[in-house]
Order: structure tokens, then sequence, then C-alpha cells
């Protein structure tokens, strides 16, 4: 039986999710791979690309407001909610794509991911039938704009890890706009990718206007993020191809596509991307220049 692989794009409301899907949809399929994209947020009611699959089908958030009395954001819960319930409707839509890779855009209520039950249900579900799954979570990168801003959506992304349980890699989504803000960044673009130390961080948050007052809860809170070490970022510019390959690599690797769909078939080309024997320069330099000259200036 061919195995399903797949990824879930999570994130906040517009991090870039949609836009993700719809190219990194091209790019692979420009590699000759059978992608399928699955719509999953039932608030995506226009479309930029062709889903083969569509909760709205289903469920729209539309409707549940109308019919249930909810706002969007309880219409939204309820919805993915549903969406649990009814697995083998969309079990049964997925069936009929076998053996292809499957994208899905998530919707973008971060509780989804950080402590409701609904989505790590359905996750379990899907690899319970067979899918090899992984995260790709974005991050906008305007969070770097501020200390506090980059704190919490460490803290967020890190809840994901924690709550989701799956392979996870996290992307930091528009790098392109970083240079807007450049005059409010004390770092470098790889000191946000990386997650180095944020002993400097801690600097910055225990200097600024909002969070000054908050000491002894900065500390605990980048004692905590550095106990765990796991967070860091690949950069992403969706127009960038050599992003795209970087990310696609990383996520191969996370759900073992690499190992199993022989799409990869030149050995080399094989082991340089199960081992990430990339130089640094190739990894982040190129982005340095391009989007923290003004940075440095
Ligand atoms: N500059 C820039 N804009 C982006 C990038 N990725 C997405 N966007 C824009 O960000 C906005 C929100 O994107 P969307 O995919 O709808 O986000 P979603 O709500 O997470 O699905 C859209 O206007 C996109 O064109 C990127 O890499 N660079
Ligand atoms: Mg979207």
């Amino acid at each position: 039986m061919p195995t399903n692989f797949g990824q879930l794009v999570m994130g906040p409301p517009g991090c870039g999710k949609s836009t993700y899907c719809k190219e990194m949809a091209e790019f692979l399929r420009n590699l000759g791979r059978n992608v399928v994209l699955v719509n999953i947020d039932p608030a995506n009611d226009v479309l930029i690309y062709e889903a083969s699959v569509d909760v709205s089908n289903l469920v729209t958030v539309e409707d549940v407001m109308n019919h249930k009395q909810l706002g969007p954001n309880g219409g939204l819960i309820y919805s993915i909610e549903y969406l649990e319930e009814n697995f083998v409707w969309f079990h049964e839509q997925l069936s009929k794509f076998k053996g292809s890779y499957f994208i899905f855009d998530c919707p973008g209520q971060i509780e989804l991911y950080t402590h409701h039950q609904s989505m790590k249900k359905i996750v379990e579900k899907l690899q319970y039938s067979g899918f090899k799954l992984c995260a790709v979570y974005l991050v906008d990168s305007h969070y770097c704009s501020e200390p506090g801003k980059f704190i919490s959506a460490l803290l967020m992304t890190l809840s994901a890890m924690l709550h989701m349980e799956m392979p996870h890699i996290n992307v930091l989504s528009k790098v392109d706009m970083m240079a807007e803000f450049a005059d409010k960044l004390p770092f470098s673009l790889d000191y946000y990718t990386e997650v180095m130390d944020l002993n400097y961080m801690l600097e910055c948050l225990q200097d600024d206007k909002f969070t000054k007052k908050y000491k002894k809860l900065n500390s605990s809170i980048v004692e905590l993020l550095d106990g765990y070490s796991l967070v860091s970022f690949l950069p992403l510019n969706i127009k960038d191809k050599r992003h795209l390959l970087q990310v696609k690599n990383s996520f191969d690797k996370a759900n073992g596509y690499i190992y199993n769909a022989g799409e990869r078939s030149d050995v080399q080309a094989l082991l340089a991307c199960a081992v990430g024997s990339q130089t640094e320069s190739e990894r982040i330099g190129i982005d340095r220049d391009l989007y923290t000259s003004t940075m440095e200036e």
C-alpha cells in the first residue's frame, strides 16, 4: 500500500500559510511530486489555489455562526471539532488521492495548536490511518520588530511543538519585509532564526518600555525557553526558490519522505539532504546580505 506523506501548515492568522501552500505545491510539482492541496481552514472563503479536498464542503464558519449563535472565533473552533467528529468523511475524501503528497492548509487560531484537542486528535487519526506527517509552523518575521513580540512568538511556537507532539519545523515567513523595520532590530537575521543566546534578548526586554516592569517574569520566560532549547526557524521569502528548497529539505527529513519516496535517487543528493551538509553561508549567508544589509549600516 502506498504511504501518504504530507505536512500541516500551521501558524497565526496572516503569517502566510495559504500563500506558502500554493507556492510550495507549485515548487514540489515542478520537481515532479504529485501534490494534493487540502484546505482545512473553514474560514478560508476565497481560496488562492485549487483545493482537491475542501473542508468548506462539510462545514463553514458562516453557517456555524448563524446556526449556533457563535462569534467568528467560536465558530471556527466548533467547525474544527465538527471536522474531528466527521473524520470518516474527511478520510474518505483523502482516500481518493492515495499515495500523493498532502499539504494541509490549517486555520490561524493558535489555540488549536497550543491547547485545544481537536487538531491534535485529527492528526493522530491521520497518523493512525497511515499518514506520515510533519508540522510546518509559520511565524511572521514582523514578530522580530519588538523584543516582547519575539519572545511571545517563541513561547507560542514552543507550546505548539510540545502540544502537537509531531515532527515539527518552524519557519520565519516574509523575511523580505524585514528591511522595512531594520532600524528596530538590535540583532542580525541569524540571531532570530537560530534563537541564539536569549540573554541578549533579556537585556532588551529589561530595557523595553512595555516589558521593563516585569523583570522577574522576563527572566523566567527566557529561562524556560533556554531550558527547552527547541525553537529555531528557517527563513522564508516565498519568492525565493533557495528558501523553498531549504524548507523542502527540512520537512522531507522531518517526516522521513527522503528515506521512502525515492524521489531523489541520486545518492549524493540524498546524503546531503539527510545529513544537512550545507555550509553556513549556503544556509543563511545570502539572506543576511539580502535582508539585513540596512541593519548593519
Ligand atoms: N512580502 C511577503 N508577503 C507575503 C509572503 N508570504 C505571504 N505574504 C503575504 O501575506 C499576506 C497573508 O498571507 P496568507 O497566505 O493569506 O496568510 P494566512 O492567513 O496565514 O493564510 C498576503 O497578502 C500574502 O501575499 C512573503 O514571503 N513575503
Ligand atoms: Mg489562509
